[in-house]
């Protein structure tokens, strides 16, 4: 091979090297996925998780085996009194990280079959507008992963 057929082949390389990352579907990511634990005969228990879209897309919602649905929530203080309201869609802006967390959106797993446990892991299929499904593993614990504590109590009320 003399250099200029090598350049050549160097450069045929790197066009398809870009061609296949183009290629990639823009995957949304999602961290840290968890839920409070619950006690029995509740209902409904909050999820959480951090979801980083490299293209603009939108969270339609989700299902999973532990819950008969799961809702996206939001929830915002008027006046004195913290309201929780479901939510058709959580728009994802391309490349900005969105949080769901507590005193945030977030989603709501209705109509549990049984109590979360601490230390449980349950998967989690989300429904993305562009991306489609995705399964992820929702980790259940007292605690945001990372440390950051969570406003205490958990009251959640429909
Ligand atoms: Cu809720």
């Amino acid at each position: 091979m003399n250099l200029k057929t090598r350049l050549a082949a160097a450069a045929l390389l790197v066009a398809t090297t870009a061609t296949a990352w183009a290629q990639v579907p823009k995957v949304p990511k999602v961290q840290d996925a968890w839920a409070r634990p619950t006690v029995q005969g509740q209902k409904a228990g909050g999820g959480f998780l951090r979801i980083d879209s490299p293209a603009a897309d939108r969270l339609l919602g989700g299902s999973t085996p532990v819950a008969g649905r799961v809702e996206l929530h939001s929830m915002k203080m008027e006046g004195d009194v913290m309201r929780m309201r479901e939510v058709e869609a959580i728009e994802l802006p391309a490349g900005q990280p969105v949080a769901l967390q507590p005193g945030g959106l977030h989603l709501m797993l209705m109509e549990l079959k049984s109590p979360l446990k601490n230390g449980d892991r349950f998967p989690l299929t989300l429904k993305f507008e562009k991306a489609g499904e995705l399964q992820v593993e929702v980790q259940v614990r007292t605690q945001a992963p990372g440390g950051a504590a969570t406003p205490a109590g958990g009251v959640h009320k429909h």
